[in-house]
């Protein structure tokens, strides 16, 4: 698939130090990153519909600027991400507007490019969707297949092809949930753990058999389509290669999806799927989780058609740490565009103010779990100075403009 295009990123002197970002595996902060060469980032895309909300955004942004601070680093970064354009979800939707299911992921696909052009958000190398990547998945379920990990639930009309999740190596070494708890969100978040004919409750489908109505793949386990995990487990690998560097999505991956990712690709090549499993927090709205199942959404698409400036709707964003769950409200939009404003005003004039130590500051905030607030902090501490005291040092100013558009992706 296309992604979007690449926004231009001005050059700066490199800073070697790698980042800190904080593993859901471990519990840790963790360095992440080769020491030279290419990072290696998967980050969870879209099920193309109701896009792109501002939980969207947020996520996609934190892993914005974990790709700003390798490249900063003077590191590569390749970047995989999905499109989840054939599932349940989508396919009720679609059903349910009477839309055809292919029309409509490709329109929400579309304008989520749009939205993450308008925000700047560095595009992935390979941004891959689901349908295009069925003969991946068929054989890597082959694969698992062969280790005896993956059979086929016992129902005489749909035996579908199933993963024995609490069987394979690591199981809850991503997110160590007591079983209760994870068995609650397994059947939250699309799992069938109550479902007659599977081995364990946890077992998660992999091959979906043909039924009325849905579209289905030819493929030596029958006529199908893929599950839910098992399609970024098989487009990562393809893609990245096993023990990339960092797995990441929005909070609400991290069971079951992430896990049983992880747990898929560690049964089919004998190494851990990621190094880290970095999880941003969940943006709210009117007192819930912002989600489309609730359909409390703020879109990215409908705030730029409003007027507002892209540049500020990613500052309202950047202003809450990505681990933090937050709600919007319209304040955060109306004080990121003083903030903008404010800013522009300043770095229109000249300053005499040296800019090396904001910089530096900048850096030494992303380099700390992705701390853009700290980043933010910095950089208004410069642009007050600035108001006070004025100057005539064209350099300075040039030198935080383009460090603010390479390391926190705000061009002003
Ligand atoms: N296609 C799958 C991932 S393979 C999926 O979860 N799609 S999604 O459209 O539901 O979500 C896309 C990304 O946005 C995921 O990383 C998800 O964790 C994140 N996300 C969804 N809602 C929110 C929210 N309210 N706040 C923050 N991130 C969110
Ligand atoms: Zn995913």
């Amino acid at each position: 698939m296309q992604a979007w295009s690449r926004p231009e990123i001005p050059t700066l002197d490199v800073d070697p130090r790698r980042p800190r970002v904080f593993d859901s595996a471990t519990q840790a902060l963790v360095e992440v990153g080769p020491t030279g060469g290419d990072a290696r980032l998967y980050v969870c895309g879209i099920t193309p519909y109701d896009a792109t909300h501002l939980g969207h955004a947020n996520t996609y942004l934190a892993f914005d600027l974990l790709n700003r601070t390798w490249r900063d680093a003077g590191l590569g970064v390749t970047y995989t991400q999905n499109v989840t354009d054939v599932d349940d979800p989508l396919l009720e939707r679609a059903g349910a507007t009477g839309v055809a299911w292919e029309d409509l992921a490709e329109e929400q696909t579309e304008l989520f490019r749009t939205d993450m052009e308008a925000l700047r958000i560095l595009p992935p190398d390979h941004y891959v969707g689901a349908v295009e990547s069925i003969p991946l998945v068929v054989a890597l379920i082959e694969r698992l297949r062969d280790t005896g990990l993956v059979y086929q639930v016992a129902d005489d009309e749909h035996p579908d092809w199933y993963f024995r999740c609490s069987a394979a190596e690591g199981f809850m070494g991503v997110a160590h949930l007591d079983l209760d708890a994870a068995r609650a969100i397994f059947a939250e978040r699309g799992g069938d753990p109550d479902r007659p004919g599977k081995d364990d409750p946890f077992d998660c489908l992999v091959w979906r058999l043909a039924r009325e109505g849905e579209p289905a793949w030819p493929s030596s386990l029958g006529q199908g389509r893929p599950g839910w995990h098992i399609e970024c487990t098989a487009i990562a690998l393809e893609h990245l290669g096993p023990h990339f560097d960092v797995q990441g999505g929005g909070a609400d991956l991290v069971f079951p999806h992430h896990e049983m990712c992880a747990l898929e690709a560690r049964a089919a090549t004998g190494e851990p799927f990621a190094h880290a499993y970095v999880h941003a927090g969940m943006v709210g709205y009117q007192g819930e989780k912002m989600s489309k199942s609730k359909g409390n959404l703020v879109f990215v698409s409908k705030l730029r058609e409003a007027g507002h400036d892209p540049m500020a709707i990613r500052l309202a964003l950047l202003a809450h740490h990505y681990r933090t769950d937050w709600e919007y409200t319209d304040a955060d939009l109306a004080a990121a565009e003083e903030r903008l404003a404010r800013w522009r005003g300043v770095l229109n004039e000249p300053s005499s103010l040296p800019a090396a130590e904001t910089i530096a500051a900048v850096r030494d905030a992303l380099r700390d779990d992705l701390d853009a607030p700290a980043a933010l902090a910095a950089v208004d501490t410069w642009v007050e100075a600035s108001e006070t005291i004025g100057g005539d040092d064209t350099d300075a100013v040039c030198a935080v403009v383009a460090a603010l558009d390479a390391l926190l992706g705000v061009r002003l």
